[in-house]
């Protein structure tokens, strides 16, 4: 059992050297990003390149009665204007969601939300394309908006998708797990029963790269190459073949550097296909890249949440029932990412990290007139709302019982003896030391001293409060017979070529956009065949020179992707063993591995290195019997289930009682995901997934005004928090493998997201108990924790 606390003050440094495999090494892709060397979508120019600019809706509900485009064709510089009547014909003007929706790639009816796509202009340069977007005259007949989901499924409301053939209200769909009927009877017979609303609001990716697409498109070779900023460029590939009928093996789609992600690159949007449009128009390149106020207004949104919360338990805290009842605005087309078989993701991890008697959730999903999206933003599929309920219930318990949050969650956590843990909604935890993790945490932080010095100040009428999450994840998607994105399995590829003189290149599904993968995936080649990380290229991100397999979101990269490079390293090692044998005159059974070379048992120095090995496998011997003639390989990796990595976290906070400012003092984040292949890119994601939860918890939000307004669509009103608001970050790590991934690893990538935004809400809440507050929505800015302390919170 393996425990410890990260570097904290120089996480950079290296625990040895150059490791060869695990170990902290320095990130490989760095060089070129300081250097300012980074290739990202915006950077690319192509000969005769135009620019196109999409004209968005200024209302959220309108049936359009024209589009005069005349006087915008008449500009300088303009080449075409299209409109939804141009992609009609060319059965463009609408496409499939990842849900089984169809979204408008520019409006013909109706507009359905504020900044909806309403035509595209494309012209010489990018001055020209927007200023020509003032020109068309657009004639807008408004209609009632629907903005509260509240009320979306009420009789007298618009319904907004007349699109659809006999619709004739807002509900998309219902959702159900767990077990109603028992969880009805857990309830009855419960000591204690407490309820809560909880809303997990609207908040936004915002990576630093917002999104866009060059599109070009040669009408001699019918070949379409396509730069995109996408978290799954084969996925993308894909759905664009079958979309735009082009087919798939003419379509050459590259994600270069893309700048942050955080989910919203999974989906294809409007843009996109226009920029293919629009090069297949104009018969020249077209780039569209979208500005702030575009990405935040109209690309995927996240969460908007309403939760309804019950829990039972005994009186001494033993926790009985968990009954979850979700109301889910999902903006005006259904476009959530997702696995089909999920409508909800996977809120069915709503239980946690706890023991229950039974267990019920519902969701309701509704259509309103604002922009479509869900479930992107480090989400882990909706997990972020599922351990953002557990954990604000459990805390809601504690005050009920008048008991410390630590002790209840002890009391209940799911023991390492019951994993495989069937959670009662569906999933199979794998494997994981709650109790022991809790309690490492509980001593990085120093808890019992924190709480004394809590009692010191509330007793001199002070603010302090400390927060607990102890939250598990879902990461990994598929297995694909059970996850699929519009019918494609969610596995990964991996090709492993080991040249001649020993260096090696993977080729992998995947897309970082941030995570480092160029050096991690070349660890897990190192740490299997013993070749140094510097000398393995990791390639990905474009489709003509990687595998097939469904991309980067869920943390899914190191749960199926890197199983993928493991097991093809593996392979590869097994048939190096074959050619060493044949070199040393011995059986491949005589062999031992170790890393970096097979030699014969009993006789180390009767060897071969596995670069000797390489040079053999091209050279001149003779191979043994079915043996190809390199050190190469390829897997399609499909997992046998998710890996549930898990963590413990506390903050600490303190709140001004004269402006109601919060302020975190201190965060301490333990995290287990397995086995850990790099702990300084884990600390990273950790450290970014941490602000973004100090970003949700305190400031970030998309709020909407009566008739539709978007009033989060730029950086000054949506609020995402910079190193002054964030507190230097602790971080402590315990090492529970997955049983079935081949290195024992699980995902990181979205945990402290997934896991943080509780632990500060149920820290601020804690603070404000002297004021009687008992329950508080995100965000806490300084004018609704005032609201709430002076007694204008919501109800419990
Ligand atoms: N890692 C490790 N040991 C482990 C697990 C992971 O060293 N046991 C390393 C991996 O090798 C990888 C990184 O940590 O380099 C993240 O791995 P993983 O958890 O598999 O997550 P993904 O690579 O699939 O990344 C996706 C995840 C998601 S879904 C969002 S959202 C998010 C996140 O990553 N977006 C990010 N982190 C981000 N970080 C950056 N910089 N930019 C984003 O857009
Ligand atoms: Cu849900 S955000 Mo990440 O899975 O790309």
């Amino acid at each position: 059992y393996e425990h410890g606390r990260e570097h904290e003050h120089n996480p950079g440094a290296a625990d040895s050297d150059r490791p060869i495999g695990f170990g902290r090494l320095q990130r490989k892709e760095d060089p070129r990003f300081v250097r300012g060397q980074g290739n990202y979508t915006d950077d690319v120019v192509l000969p005769g390149m135009l620019h196109g600019a999409i004209l968005r809706a200024p209302v959220a509900h309108a049936r359009i009665v024209s589009i005069d485009t005349s006087e915008a064709l008449a500009r300088p510089g303009v080449r075409a204007v299209i409109t939804g009547k141009d992609l009609e014909p060319l059965k463009l003007a609408w496409i499939p969601t990842l849900s089984y929706d169809v979204q408008a790639v520019l409006a013909t009816d109706k507009v359905r939300f504020q900044g909806q796509e309403v035509a595209f202009v494309i012209a010489d340069d990018r001055y020209a394309a927007r200023d020509a977007l003032e020109s068309i005259d657009v004639e807008y007949d408004i209609l009632d908006p629907l903005v509260d989901a509240r009320h979306a499924l009420d009789a007298d409301v618009p319904v907004i998708r007349d699109d659809l053939e006999g619709r004739t209200d807002n509900h998309i769909a219902d959702w159900e797990c767990g077990d109603a009927a028992a969880t009805q009877a857990v309830f009855d017979k419960a000591e204690v029963v407490v309820s809560q609303e909880i809303v997990y609001p609207r908040v936004h990716p915002a990576p630093m790269e917002t999104c866009g697409a060059v599109a070009d498109f040669n009408p001699v070779s019918g070949e379409l190459t396509l730069y995109e900023t996408s978290q799954a460029p084969h996925a993308h590939r894909t759905i664009i073949a079958m979309v735009a009928g082009i087919p798939e093996h003419k379509i050459h789609l590259i994600s270069p550097d893309i700048g942050g992600g955080f989910g919203n690159k999974v989906g294809i949007y409007p843009g996109y296909v226009l920029a293919i449009v629009g090069s297949i128009v104009t018969g020249h390149p077209v780039k569209w890249m979208e500005d702030r106020s575009e990405n935040l207004m109209s690309t995927s949104f996240a969460r908007d949440y309403i939760m309804q919360g019950e829990i039972a338990a005994t009186k001494d805290g033993k926790l009985l029932g968990l009954r979850a009842n979700v109301l889910a605005d999902h903006g005006a087309f259904n476009g959530t990412a997702q696995p089909t078989k999920y409508p909800a993701g996977f809120f069915n991890l709503f239980p946690g990290s706890y023991t229950w008697e039974s267990v019920y959730g519902k969701v309701t999903s509704v259509y309103t007139n604002k922009a479509p999206g869900g479930v992107a933003y480090a989400c882990s599929f909706r997990v972020t709302e599922a351990s953002y309920f557990v954990e604000r219930m459990v805390d809601r318990l504690a005050i009920e019982l008048n008991m410390d949050p630590a002790e209840l969650r002890l009391k209940n956590f799911i023991a390492p003896s019951q994993f495989p843990y069937d959670n009662k909604a569906g999933f199979e935890y794998d494997s994981g030391e709650y109790e022991k993790t809790m309690h490492h945490a509980m001593k990085l932080i120093g808890y019992d001293e924190l709480r004394r010095e809590q009692a010191e100040k509330r007793a001199r009428g002070e603010l302090m409060g400390i927060g607990i999450s102890f939250f598990t994840e879902g990461v990994g998607a598929g297995p694909r017979k059970h996850m699929d994105i519009l019918g494609l399995g969610m596995a990964d590829g991996a090709e492993l070529r080991v040249h001649p003189t020993g260096k090696a290149v993977v080729r992998i599904s995947v897309q970082s956009q941030g995570q480092a993968h160029e050096t991690t995936f070349a660890q897990i080649v190192a740490e299997e065949i013993g070749i140094p990380p510097e000398d393995i290229d990791v390639v990905h991100g474009d489709t003509d020179r990687t595998p097939f397999g469904l991309g980067t979101y869920g943390s899914r990269s190191t749960p199926v992707s890197g199983a993928a490079v493991a097991l093809v390293t593996r392979k590869v090692r097994d048939k190096a063993r074959l050619i060493a044998a044949a070199m040393l005159e011995t059986r491949p059974e005589d062999l031992e591995w170790e890393k970096g070379r097979w030699f014969v048992k009993g006789d180390p120095s009767a060897g071969k290195t596995i670069q000797e090995i390489a040079l053999a496998a091209h050279g001149t011997m003779q191979l043994p019997e079915g043996v190809d003639g390199n050190l190469d390989a390829e897997v399609t990796y499909d997992p046998p289930n998710l890996t549930y990595p898990y963590g413990a976290y506390f903050c600490v906070t303190d709140i001004d009682k004269d402006t109601g400012k919060v302020t975190v003092r201190r965060f301490l984040a333990v995290d287990d995901c397995g086995t850990r292949i790099n702990p300084m890119v884990i600390e990273g994601q950790v450290h970014g997934g941490l602000t973004d939860g100090v970003g949700m918890a305190l400031m970030e939000i998309i709020e909407f005004d009566s008739d539709g307004n978007n009033l989060g669509g730029s950086f000054m009103d949506y609020l995402i928090p910079t190193a002054m608001e964030v507190p230097d970050w602790e971080t402590g790590y315990t090492v529970t493998p997955s049983p079935h991934h081949p290195i024992g690893a699980k995902g990181i990538g979205e945990s402290a997201t997934v896991g943080s935004p509780a632990a500060i809400v149920n820290s601020v809440i804690d603070a404000l108990r002297p004021t009687g507050v008992t329950g508080i929505d995100m965000p806490c800015t300084p004018a609704r924790v005032w609201d709430a302390m002076q007694g204008h919170a919501k109800a419990p």
